[in-house]
């Protein structure tokens, strides 16, 4: 049931339905949001986004972008809960960030993937492109396919039944080469680049390539420990800080990868949301608003620390 405009995240919601929260949000907050288009997915739907700046687009970026894997509901849940936040919460720390950021908001980077979750495969992950391969091993893993080591080092698969298939080239899906142009589009404002997965609990930062520690290793781990903390003060809810390749496994062509190595953002993150393993992707749709909530405390700790340098 959607109240002016607003969603009440007691259940998880068709594209359809976000796509609509988008412009109803647009609608409402007319001088300072709008709806654009990232680009279009493989069967022809549009990937909308919202953009959230009082300053006509010239102050420091924060791109937040979720359900890059379709099966993730809690991630395009959690991230119509940001936008909102952003737009109708009156916490005066909130609703300083638009006097200091623009936004650029995401909520369902895959589609294809989540309108399939929805009717016909709830476990779907990848996109729905056909790359020559057999009718029922379509789809490629979009978080496998941007252009960092892309295919290197084990940590994607060259097989199209695989469900971390890179793809037949980097950027050969339309829904990543979309991203890599938008952000690339903003790339000398972009500070912050998040991207919101589940599941798992964790807080997670360059590399999946390899071991060797990032130049800003230190920090990463110090904003990430504060964040875990701030996370779990309401619910008691765990997150781990840490690397892709040390906290998961070997993982190449993420768009957090990418995005750190080519665009150079001061921050990026990825985001392992709720839980650790009893629902899984199922998550039971009255976790959705405790996951939004406790989330929103860990962003304040993050863009406080972006905002002190
Ligand atoms: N996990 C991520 C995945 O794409 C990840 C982990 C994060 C890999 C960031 C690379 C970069 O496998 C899930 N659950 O999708
Ligand atoms: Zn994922």
């Amino acid at each position: 049931k959607i109240v002016e405009g607003r969603l009440e995240w007691d259940r998880y919601y068709t594209l359809a339905d976000v796509h609509q929260f988008l412009e109803d949000q647009a609608a409402i907050h007319n001088t300072i949001a709008s709806t654009f288009v990232v680009g279009m997915t493989y069967e022809g739907r549009n990937m909308t986004a919202i953009r959230i700046s009082k300053s006509g687009e010239t102050r420091p970026a924060i791109w937040i972008d979720a359900n890059i894997h379709a099966r993730e509901w809690i991630t395009g849940a959690v991230c119509t809960y940001i936008i909102d936040q952003l737009l109708n919460s009156n916490e005066t720390e909130i609703q300083s960030w638009l006097d200091d950021y623009d936004f650029y908001i995401l909520p369902i980077t895959n589609p294809d993937g989540y309108e399939f979750t929805h009717t016909t495969d709830r476990f779907w992950r990848k996109s729905r492109s056909h790359n020559g391969s057999p009718v029922n091993c379509m789809g490629t893993d979009l978080n496998r396919n941007f252009d960092f080591h892309w295919m290197e080092n084990g940590g994607a698969s060259s097989n199209p039944c695989s469900n971390t298939f890179a793809g037949t080239a980097p950027f050969s899906d339309s829904e990543a080469a979309s991203v890599r142009d938008f952000l690339t589009s903003i790339s000398s404002r972009l500070v912050f680049y998040l991207s919101l997965h589940s599941a798992g609990q964790y807080i997670l930062f360059p590399t999946g390539f390899d071991a060797t520690p990032i130049p800003q290793y230190n920090t990463y781990m110090s904003i990430g420990n504060l964040a875990a903390e701030a996370h779990g003060v309401r619910h008691g809810t765990n997150f781990t800080a840490g690397s892709v390749y040390n906290l998961m496994y070997t993982a190449t062509g993420s768009s957090m990868d990418w995005t750190w190595s080519a665009l150079g953002a001061n921050l990026t993150l990825t985001y392992e949301l709720r839980d650790k393993g009893e629902f899984g992707h199922l998550l039971p749709p009255d976790q959705i608003y405790p996951s939004a909530t406790e989330f929103m405390d860990g962003l304040k700790v993050i863009i406080a620390e972006l905002s002190n340098g």
